[in-house]
């Protein structure tokens, strides 16, 4: 029996089999737990729904974080299915394109900064709120996805750095409110992926390759490394953490420098 067993798990932000989603998805089902997904679009919906089945999961419907309507549907479509939720993940970010070509400066908008806040952090809190009737003394948790952009200057990440360091405060006020009634409230600070969202970013492969170099544990991170940490913050093993950002980075975080090759 999986340490996850009886959990029942909304998982937003699938998108394709290399989202962070999806191994955190793997993840939770070896584990035992049950799974709802949404998806942001009637594009996605069929690759979601198919992705869905393959974990034995028939629950799935639109979300677009951007809808506060849709936010507010989350509750009564789910209460179809289910009277609690255990465990929302939110695997969402967002700024438009032109955010992250270019140095900071040149690229930043008022209004790029109002949807990647509005996107990739206000989400969150949103989700929390609305969801809050289900999960309430559930023993739950909630855990979203940051970067290290939140805290250092990488190029091009530009104004998602400062979406994801308003993130990770998002998640420490979220576990401040939400931990009396019993939900934990985490993010973990991924390495680079090359997922959907990395597509086009230019110079990825660049920054991939500097990173299995580097990192203390010479390879790239995977999906599935952040789904089996994702697993452990969701479940009862993590009941002691709260408002934590767990970075799963493969160490690259803690290094202050790499000389030669070993
Ligand atoms: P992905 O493209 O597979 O997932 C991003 C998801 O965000 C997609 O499912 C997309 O549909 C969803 N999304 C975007 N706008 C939305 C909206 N308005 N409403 C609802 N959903 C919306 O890419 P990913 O890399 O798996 O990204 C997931 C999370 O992980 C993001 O928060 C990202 O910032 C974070 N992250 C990614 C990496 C990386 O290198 N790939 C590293 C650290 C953190
Ligand atoms: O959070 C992210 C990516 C977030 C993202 C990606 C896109 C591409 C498509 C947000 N908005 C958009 N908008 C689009 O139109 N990551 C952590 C992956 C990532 O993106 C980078 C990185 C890394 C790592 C951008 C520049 C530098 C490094």
């Amino acid at each position: 029996m999986g340490f996850m067993s009886g959990k029942k798990a909304l998982i937003v932000g699938l998108a394709s089999k290399r989202s962070i989603a999806w191994g955190i998805a793997k993840a939770f089902s070896r584990e035992g737990a049950e799974l709802a997904f949404t998806y942001q679009n009637e594009k996605l919906k069929p690759r979601v729904e198919t992705m869905a089945k393959e974990l034995n999961s028939d629950i799935t419907f639109p979300l677009d974080v951007a809808n506060d309507d849709e936010i507010n549907a989350v509750v009564p479509t789910l209460n179809k299915h289910w009277s609690t939720l255990d465990i929302l993940v939110h695997s969402v970010g967002f700024a438009p394109r032109d955010q992250l070509a270019g140095t900071f400066v040149e690229s930043i908008t008022r209004e790029g900064f109002q949807i990647a806040h509005d996107i990739s952090s206000y989400s969150l809190a949103g989700l929390a709120k609305a969801t809050l009737p289900l999960m309430k003394n559930s023993q739950g948790a909630i855990l979203t996805l940051s970067y290290l952009g939140a805290i250092r200057a990488i190029p091009n990440y530009n104004v998602m750095g400062l979406a994801k360091a308003s993130l990770e405060a998002n998640v420490r006020f979220l576990a401040a409110d939400l931990g009396p009634q019993g939900i934990r409230v985490n993010g973990i600070s991924a390495g680079a992926i090359k997922t959907l969202a990395a597509a086009g970013i230019s110079d990825f492969r660049k920054m991939l390759t500097h990173m299995e170099r580097v990192a203390p544990i010479r390879r790239n991170i995977t999906p599935e490394d952040v789904g089996n940490a994702a697993a452990f913050l969701c479940s009862d093993l993590a009941a002691g953490v709260t408002g934590e950002i767990m970075y799963v980075d493969g160490g690259f975080s803690k290094i202050g420098m790499h000389l030669d090759e070993s």
